[in-house]
């Protein structure tokens, strides 16, 4: 699929703010990529498509969830939040033959992260929490921390990602916990 394709896609399934939020984690993600040595074209695609089943009901992303093999029911114990990033990747194998697993895996990680993430992997979490029309406490730091090393980065974003989630007395999802814990004390 090619990314003009991929934009005229989500178009049709966000509300304007989500599709501008998607171009974009699509056009920081290129950035990125181009900075930390990912192939670019990849990284505009997975930022493209990242959300696109995110108004998708829950019911609906609960039923891929139990057809789909190839994603972890335990997803179903943690927040709905969670669903559409593996949810979104069965749906662009399923709907556009998207098949690079590359692509798939960055789209299903990109809200929690894991452990043992790819560059892209990294570049998709990192791009969908500083695109420019991103505006949090923190944003900047994260933002900042960007330019300067790709791991320490994201392992800023999951640390307030979790500090957040304690905050409000929300569950954690096991792959956010393990990716804090593979990269923490390396900074
Ligand atoms: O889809 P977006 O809004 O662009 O961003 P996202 O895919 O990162 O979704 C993040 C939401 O998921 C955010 O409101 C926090 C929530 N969330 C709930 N439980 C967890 C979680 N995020 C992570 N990383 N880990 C969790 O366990
Ligand atoms: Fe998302
Ligand atoms: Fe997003």
């Amino acid at each position: 699929m090619k990314i003009e394709e991929a934009r005229r896609a989500i178009k049709e399934l966000l509300p304007e703010k989500r599709y501008t939020h998607s171009l974009g984690v699509s056009e920081t993600a290129g950035r990125l990529a181009e900075k930390y040595g990912a192939e670019p074209a990849k990284a505009r695609l997975a930022g493209m498509l990242h959300d696109i089943v995110k108004y998708f009901s829950d019911e609906r992303l609960e039923a891929m969830i139990r057809r789909r093999s190839d994603i972890s029911d335990n997803y179903l114990n943690y927040s709905s939040k969670l669903w559409h990033a593996p949810c979104g990747a069965a749906y662009v194998q399923e709907t556009y033959g998207i098949d690079d697993p590359e692509v798939l895996c960055a789209m299903t990680y990109h809200t929690t992260g894991k452990r043992n993430m790819t560059e892209l992997d990294k570049i998709i979490f990192l791009a969908d929490y500083i695109e420019p029309g991103r505006d949090f406490p923190g944003v900047e730091e994260v933002r900042e921390a960007a330019s300067r090393s790709l791991n320490e980065a994201v392992f800023l974003e999951l640390q307030k990602t979790i500090v957040h989630l304690l905050d409000k007395r929300q569950k954690v999802y096991p792959d956010t916990m393990e990716a804090y814990n593979e990269m923490v004390g390396s900074f």
